[in-house]
């Protein structure tokens, strides 16, 4: 059976969160590179896999699939390895909760305002605009004392072991982690400080993490 394929750029977080998704299961995957900033996620090609020109596109075996969501609970029963969705109704409740969370209320402020005014648009020779992340700041606050309440004391998103919630927050965290913002935001969310301090070090995360520039 030939290796499952991911389809976007390593530098894009969800792609990343399927590509641990592979790495915690200790699957191998191709990575074939789709890059947003050359425009190729509107090519024909891309389109046929993702109608709606976004990364990452995903194929196991003849089986085409999108959404980050969708692709790794696939990864998580369709492969051996540990169980990255917990038994436990209530857990697997609050696993799904928080994927839900980082969908729809901390990616789009967290990555696609602050992330790349601070760290994309410095990089291709412009200068941040610190209107857009005043405006976005009320929004990531909000979503980071969401997230907070949801981990409380636990190690994890879904409790005592590693779960796909950790596997889609872990992307947004790794950037947002180097924005001079995230400094007031971890000491004001010491749940979620010390939750990115721990996962940081995982060594799926450390293979994945994206080099910009
Ligand atoms: N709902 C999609 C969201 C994927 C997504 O937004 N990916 C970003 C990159 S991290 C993207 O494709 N951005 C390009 C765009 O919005 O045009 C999923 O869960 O896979």
């Amino acid at each position: 059976m030939a290796d499952p394929i991911i389809y976007g750029p390593a530098y894009s977080t969800y792609v990343r969160t399927a590509r641990l998704a592979h790495e915690e299961k200790g699957v191998s995957y191709k990575l074939v590179e789709v890059d947003l900033f050359k425009g190729e996620t509107n090519s024909p090609a891309h389109l046929a896999r993702h109608p709606f020109g976004k990364i990452p596109a995903y194929e196991h075996d003849g089986f085409a699939l999108y959404e980050t969501g969708a692709i790794t609970r696939y990864v998580d029963e369709a492969f051996a390895g540990p169980k990255l969705q917990p038994q436990d109704l209530r857990q697997r409740a609050r696993m799904n909760q928080v994927m839900g969370v980082i969908d729809s209320y901390a990616y789009a402020p967290m990555v696609q305002k602050v992330v790349i005014q601070r760290l994309v648009v410095p990089l291709m020779g412009g200068q941040s605009d610190t209107a857009i992340i005043g405006e976005a700041m009320p929004a990531v606050d909000k979503a980071c004392a969401a997230l907070e309440v949801l981990i409380g004391g636990n190690p994890f998103f879904a409790g005592t072991t590693l779960s796909l919630a950790d596997l889609h927050a872990i992307p947004v965290f790794g950037y947002f982690a180097a924005t001079p913002e995230a400094a007031r935001v971890f000491a004001s969310n010491p749940n979620l400080k010390r939750w990115w301090g721990a996962v940081a070090g995982m060594a799926s995360v450390q293979r994945t993490a994206p080099k910009l520039g």
